[in-house]
């Protein structure tokens, strides 16, 4: 009764605050249905998908940045994906900001890298000691197949995103972005022979950078190597732009300009041909690449909604945002929105006062629809889900 109440009371917020508009007022959608992963913690932060049991459902690490643990979640298949995921606690370390899967060692077991920044900044691994050849589910879950180890040479820098990278020339490469003094975009690769003494791989600068939000590996020239889309929010910099990969991986990775120059860019989603953009000032950018460079759409946020977070695509063209309210003029406002493709925002949750996360699009129940899992860190949902109400 009281999620009804706010939703109405939404519905008219649109209908009143938004005259000038020529937009449908609201779906009539009801909000999609939340499902809980884990709550248990404090500040949940990102959600990135891998496989650790070779089941070919995707499992989840997350960082929860103020009870500082690295977590992952092994995904039970669509009949039980209503229900709290089974979980463990990889690492306990402070502040975490970004966890992903990668294997770090070549063995064929996903191994865990985090990002820290606080106090701790530090780039840190979590080698997976399963038994060979294959990890299974409960070796996953106990805390003592896993051990921590550091890239030292990286201490000290508030590291903030991670990405895997494949393989380049037979060595493992992982990308990390990060903020503040002496931020930048830094390469790491394996020696030739994969190994997990971390001080035998060699750290290559890309780029400095103000404050990197988010990576993407892409193929952006159709060469056959993955190059790197990111964006930098903060400093003289800032930009969403890609990084080509060169022949070397020690020459210079040239920058080409995708938008956002100037702006306080977020988490973006890229193809070759499309990128989307959140942003921290009222619109999403929507760019579409051309002959002669990008074509540049700001898709205005609904209305009071200023701080944006991160943006997706479904497949039909039919989009959904999250957003930070909590820290926004308009705090009573919900932050994951649902846009259709006559361009109505309608809000998938109506819990307001929220600050949400990026998000992975996937089918979580198995009805051929893609769901929307991400975090919240405010209002405390955790790590979550949202019921795609289509089929
Ligand atoms: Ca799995
Ligand atoms: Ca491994
Ligand atoms: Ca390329
Ligand atoms: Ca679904």
């Amino acid at each position: 009764m009281h999620q009804t109440i706010i939703v109405s009371f939404s519905v008219l917020l649109i209908v009143v605050l938004s005259p000038t508009t020529s937009l449908p007022v609201a779906s009539a959608k009801p909000p999609w249905k939340r499902h809980t992963i884990d709550n248990t913690h404090r500040g949940a932060d990102g959600v990135r998908l891998g496989d650790f049991n070779g089941d070919a459902l995707p499992d989840v690490v997350t960082g929860w940045e103020e009870s500082g643990l690295v977590r992952l979640y092994l995904n039970p298949g669509s009949a039980k994906a209503t229900e709290p995921w089974p979980a463990a606690t990889i690492a306990k370390a402070r502040s975490p900001e970004d966890a992903v899967p990668i294997d770090m060692d070549g063995d064929g077991r996903l191994d865990i890298v985090s990002c820290h920044e606080g106090k701790q900044r530090q780039l840190l691994v979590h080698w997976n000691n399963t038994p060979a050849p294959h990890s299974n589910s409960s070796q996953l879950l106990r805390h003592q197949n896993w051990t921590t180890d550091r890239f030292k040479q990286l201490d000290g820098v508030m590291w903030m995103f991670a990405l895997p990278l494949g393989t380049i020339d037979s060595r493992i490469a992982l990308v990390a972005g990060a903020k503040g003094p002496k931020a930048t975009i830094t390469l790491l690769l394996s020696p030739p022979k994969p190994s997990r003494d971390l001080s035998t791989w060699t750290a290559i600068r890309l780029r400095d950078a103000g404050w990197i939000m988010s990576l993407r590996a892409v193929d952006m020239d159709h060469d056959g190597d993955q190059d790197i889309v990111f964006s930098d929010r903060k400093g003289n910099r800032r930009v969403a732009a890609w990084l080509e990969h060169p022949d070397d991986p020690d020459q210079t990775w040239t920058e080409h300009e995708i938008a956002g120059q100037g702006r306080e860019v977020m988490f973006l989603t890229a193809t070759a041909e499309r990128c989307l953009i959140s942003t921290r000032e009222g619109v999403s950018l929507d760019c579409r690449r051309s002959d002669n460079g990008w074509n540049v759409t700001p898709l205005p946020n609904p209305p009071q909604i200023s701080l944006g977070k991160a943006i997706e695509s479904f497949p039909d063209g039919q989009l959904v945002l999250t957003a930070n309210t909590h820290s926004s003029n308009h705090p009573n406002r919900p932050g994951i929105w649902f846009r259709n493709r006559s361009g109505s925002w309608s809000a998938i949750d109506p819990t307001t006062r929220v600050k949400f996360d990026r998000m992975e699009l996937i089918d979580l129940d198995g009805d051929n629809d893609l769901d929307v899992m991400t975090c919240e860190e405010r209002r405390n949902l955790g790590i979550i889900w949202y019921e795609n109400p289509a089929n």
